[in-house]
């Protein structure tokens, strides 16, 4: 298996970035569409985009997915509230949701919107060795019958527009939640249009929050950790995972979507 990666920016800024873990004869198509994804981002036209491909040489881990958990909001302000409460529930402290919020909302590093994520300890310390960059979690995918169940399923919610961002959310929530010393992930997305977030956690799943940004905002991600060993980044960066069972959707407000 292969490792495809792709990363856009315009003037040193991030604009996107994607991956995926593929066959060999699936290398060049993948790449194909990782490109166009590049070239077509809402967030603008790059000026540099890195493709990589990479054989994977050590054994890809198989995962059953976090439950996803629908939670339908009004707006941001409700969203956050949410948010905040549950990450209290699965035990932050209420200095590190806040710390966390602001980064996600005033970027992390001078301002400029963030590429990975921040590593957070329950003291509220980063702990990425390079802020600037952050880490990405990567080497992660979903198999075809998983990602056909999450689809189906979408359709069933009337989520199926979202279906990309939610599969790709919810491989790496997986990924890192099963890494020992994650407590809780805090996202939303960065593209100018796209509100919708979550909280993740081993404990309560893939929590989806309809909206937590308003529209033109900046996103990010926050893993809160507890207790990790020196390996903790390498394994979010580099152990392969994929996601071979997606464990179902319940929608606990009901209603509108
Ligand atoms: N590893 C770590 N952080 C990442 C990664 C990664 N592989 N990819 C993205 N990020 C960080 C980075 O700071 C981005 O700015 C931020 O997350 C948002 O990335 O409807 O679309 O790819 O249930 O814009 C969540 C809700 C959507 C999905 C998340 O993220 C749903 C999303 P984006
Ligand atoms: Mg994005």
């Amino acid at each position: 298996m292969y490792s495809v990666r792709m990363r856009a920016s315009l003037d040193n800024k991030h604009i996107s970035g994607a991956e995926r873990v593929v066959e060999e004869k699936d290398i060049k198509n993948t790449a194909h569409s990782l490109i166009e994804r590049a070239l077509t981002h809402e967030k603008g036209k790059p000026d540099f985009i890195n493709i990589s491909a990479e054989e994977i040489k050590t054994p890809i881990k198989s995962l059953t997915s976090l439950p996803i958990t629908l939670l339908h909001v009004e707006n941001a302000d409700k969203g956050k509230t949410t948010a905040e409460k549950l990450l209290a529930h699965i035990g932050i402290p209420t200095f590190c949701i806040e710390r966390a919020f602001s980064f996600l909302e005033d970027g992390a590093c001078n301002g400029e919107g963030m590429r990975g994520a921040i590593i957070m300890d329950m003291q509220g310390r980063r702990l990425e060795s390079d802020k600037k960059r952050e880490v990405r979690a990567s080497r992660m995918d979903i198999t075809a019958e998983a990602s056909g169940e999450l689809a189906a399923a979408l359709v069933a919610e009337g989520l199926s527009s979202n279906y990309l961002h939610i599969k790709e959310a919810l491989v790496l929530a997986t990924k890192v939640a099963s890494v020992k010393g994650t407590v809780a992930e805090l996202c939303w997305s960065d593209d100018p249009g796209y509100v919708a977030g979550y909280v993740a956690s081993k404990k309560f799943g893939y929590m989806r929050i309809s909206c937590l940004k308003n529209e033109g905002d900046r996103g990010g991600r926050v893993f809160f950790v507890n207790d990790i060993g020196e390996d903790y980044i390498n394994e979010i960066e580099k152990t392969p995972v994929i996601v071979n069972k997606f464990a179902g959707i319940i929608d606990i407000t009901g209603g509108q979507k």
